[in-house]
């Protein structure tokens, strides 16, 4: 490079003199000005850039007037709360004619075969196929209104937006059916949403939902839909108990026979019923409208849209299941703007492959992924020097990041991070968190070394996926953002837990458009969640930090009484207890007529035998479990370590069963996220607690 080329990069004035000057200088003089513009040329290329954050991060929330230490979004300049963000876009229905728009008509949804590149089809060929199928369901005699439902039982991939935009394009509500609910629950929901017609992805969920057909479970499904190739069997299966079989194919050609123009949805219409299983009981139909979706995704882009705004050249990763709100929200914020979607190839497994040939830009992710991530980073780091490069690294880039600067090119980035960011396709350059809490240092980390925007949410599916968000700027973790702009949230005192409003702690509820509409034919559950004044009680409690962001520092927790008044925490108890070498799984339980608690518990089957060995007892698992000497033995160790743990003596328990069969999700003592059905277990061992109270009388 020519020391006058040099000059220019240095973008210096008076070029012209500084030319002739050169010219006059010895070749040393003039090498040793090389090296040194050569460098500055370089700082200035790499020169970190802090994103402008949208407005002062000092403050991030303002309090609401009118009392209750509500607050909103500091974005807003007025408490007139978002609901959308262009103006001709207020339905979900909207957004997918809008991606056809700015995408000018590009590449839409993607899929893959094994070792293959991605395959596109366009946004106008989505359209397309989804009105087919929309009309092909009225030709079916199916009603275009909103209280026309609709099942999708299905992985990620195209069909899914296809029937989707279909059932929109025809004022239809979509209902997400999914594995994990257990079959139980899937013929539950089939009934309560009035399912007729169902599309599933493989002739297997077909046939789970035709066993429930032919124990008269289910009388009311007359059609399903298979995208998969299948079997005639299945189709003569179907004929016998009523219940007609079509392949994807002659359903979209049935449509294009008997082409409709499209009848779509008005804002307040539904869209979706989420239906989630809660701890107690049968599953829940949140009821969630276009305008909750499109409140929700506009107050994302509003949050982000000074940093980040997708354009048609973005490409989100699919494979966080659609059937839940957070990854629905995140394709209509691509959608929306004429972003691509590739699908992942239906195993997580392979995932790492399908990144790194689609090379997304978007990556909506959740804490157990970031968590498998963030082990996987250090586990292949094998020695102490590797370890300890990576948490120095992750330190230098922390400390930019605290200023607000977020990049992939430092000197620590080309050194250290460049294969972590490869393996995610190397393009990335938004992450979103959501839907459970992520610990502080795996997500700083995960910032540092990713050097993208990388945002955490908070929310649930009755406020439809969020209402707080990080804000751009503010790469700190700890907390969960402020609330977005389409949500107000007040904290309310839970006084037997010590929260309390005028301390800024309390239990988080949620206004605004983003909130849903109740459960499907449940008032009463609808009516626990919902309170008269339309505020969603979410069960979490948070606590307002100075600037205005919102930590979860607590779940608002089963409590009951004892007979004396005293105030119970099961679950706290059963965590200390869980610290038992013996123990795989407690279960506590205490009411309000008796003076104390009681528990069942289940013994680990990989350590008990040691564990009883060295008390001196012998014999197989099952053996062991029904020992009751050696029940008094895990009793005695339960409460040394409660003692120890500082339970108080209320709160130890006086007696135990010990039982020899783990809480499951199959057995349904446990939810679906792992969590104790707290009312499945009393009601399941009953008998054994009777007997625990009777005995400890005699
Ligand atoms: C670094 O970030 C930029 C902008 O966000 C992105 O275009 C680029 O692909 C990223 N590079 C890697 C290796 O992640
Ligand atoms: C907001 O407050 C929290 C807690 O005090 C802190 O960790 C975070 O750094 C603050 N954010 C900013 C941008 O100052
Ligand atoms: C109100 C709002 O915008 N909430 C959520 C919308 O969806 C994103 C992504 O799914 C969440 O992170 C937000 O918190």
């Amino acid at each position: 490079m020519q020391a006058h080329e040099l000059f220019r990069h240095l973008r210096m004035p008076e070029l012209g003199d500084v030319r002739q000057y050169v010219r006059t200088l010895p070749t040393n003089t003039l090498m040793g000005f090389g090296a040194f513009a050569a460098l500055t040329t370089y700082w200035y290329a790499t020169r970190p850039k802090a994103l402008k954050p949208p407005c002062d991060l000092a403050m991030q929330s303002v309090e609401v007037e009118g009392g209750e230490h509500a607050r909103r979004s500091s974005l807003l300049s007025s408490n007139e709360l978002l609901v959308y963000y262009y103006d001709d876009v207020r339905t979900v229905y909207d957004i997918f004619q809008r991606g056809v728009q700015v995408s000018n008509n590009g590449p839409c949804l993607g899929v893959r075969k094994p070792n293959q590149p991605y395959e596109w089809i366009s946004y106008k060929e989505v359209l397309d196929r989804a009105e087919c199928v929309g009309s092909a369901l009225l030709h079916r005699g199916l009603k275009p209104s909103h209280v026309q439902y609709i099942g999708i039982f299905s992985q990620n991939r195209p069909e899914w937006v296809i029937i989707e935009q279909g059932c929109y394009a025809f004022s239809m509500v979509v209902v997400p059916l999914y594995d994990t609910l257990g079959t139980e629950a899937i013929t539950y929901i089939v009934n309560k949403a009035d399912l007729s017609l169902v599309f599933c992805d493989k002739p297997d969920k077909a046939k789970l939902l035709l066993t429930s057909v032919e124990k008269g479970e289910a009388p009311i499904l007359n059609t399903i839909v298979i995208m998969e190739s299948f079997g005639m069997d299945l189709v003569e299966r179907g004929k016998k108990c009523g219940v007609e079989v079509f392949s994807m194919r002659e359903i979209e050609e049935l449509g294009r026979a008997h082409r409709q123009k499209p009848m779509p949805p008005k804002p307040e219409d539904l869209a979706v019923i989420c239906f989630t299983s809660g701890t107690t009981g049968n599953p829940k139909g949140a009821m969630i409208t276009h305008q909750n979706i499109v409140s929700n995704t506009s107050a994302f882009v509003k949050t982000t849209e000074k940093t980040f705004l997708p354009s048609p050249d973005d490409v989100l990763i699919s494979f966080l299941p659609l059937a839940h709100m957070f990854e629905r929200i995140v394709e209509c914020v691509v959608l929306c703007h004429g972003a691509r979607i590739g699908f992942f190839q239906g195993d997580i497994r392979l995932l790492m492959d399908d990144l790194k040939t689609l090379q997304p830009t978007v990556f909506p992710v959740v804490p157990r992924l970031l968590n498998r991530m963030f082990d996987k980073i250090f586990g292949q780091a094998d020695t102490t020097i590797k370890r300890w490069m990576l948490d120095f690294a992750s330190k230098r880039k922390e400390a930019e990041l605290k200023s607000g600067i977020v990049r992939n090119n430092s000197f620590w980035d080309k050194v250290i991070f460049r294969k972590i960011q490869a393996s995610l396709g190397g393009k990335v350059r938004l992450m979103i968190t959501g839907a459970a809490p992520v610990s502080a240092s795996v997500l700083t980390f995960l910032r540092t070394a990713l050097g993208c925007q990388f945002y955490e949410g908070y929310g649930q599916t009755e406020c439809t996926a969020g209402c707080s968000l990080s804000l751009p700027g503010d790469w700190t973790a700890g907390h969960v953002g402020a609330p977005m702009p389409c949500s107000i949230i007040k904290l309310v005192d839970v006084q037997e837990m010590n929260y309390l409003a005028a301390k800024g702690e309390g239990e988080v509820c949620v206004k605004g458009p983003n909130v849903f509409r109740g459960y499907l034919k449940d008032p009463e559950k609808t009516a626990e969640a919902l309170d008269k004044d339309g505020w969603l009680h979410t069960g979490d409690i948070g606590k307002w930090l100075p600037n205005g962001t919102l930590k979860i520092i607590d779940r608002k927790k089963h409590i009951f009484k004892l007979a004396q008044g005293e105030y119970i925490a099961p679950e706290k108890i059963e965590n200390v207890y869980l610290r038992c070498e013996a123990l795989a799984q407690v279960f506590v339980h205490g009411e309000s007529l008796q003076a104390f608690l009681v528990a069942i518990v289940v013994p680990d089957p990989e350590t008990l035998r040691n564990w009883a060995k060295k008390k001196g007892f012998e014999g197989s698992y099952e053996e062991l479990c029904k020992n009751k000497e050696l029940k008094n033995y895990v009793l005695e160790d339960m409460v040394r370590i409660g003692k120890e743990s500082g339970l108080k003596s209320f709160e130890q328990v006086k007696d135990i069963a010990m039982h020899n069969e783990m809480f499951t999700i199959e057995n349904g003592l446990l939810t679906p996220t792992l969590k104790a059905k707290r009312p499945e277990l009393r009601k399941y061992f009953q008998s054994q607690i009777d007997e625990l109270y009777a005995n400890a009388k005699m």
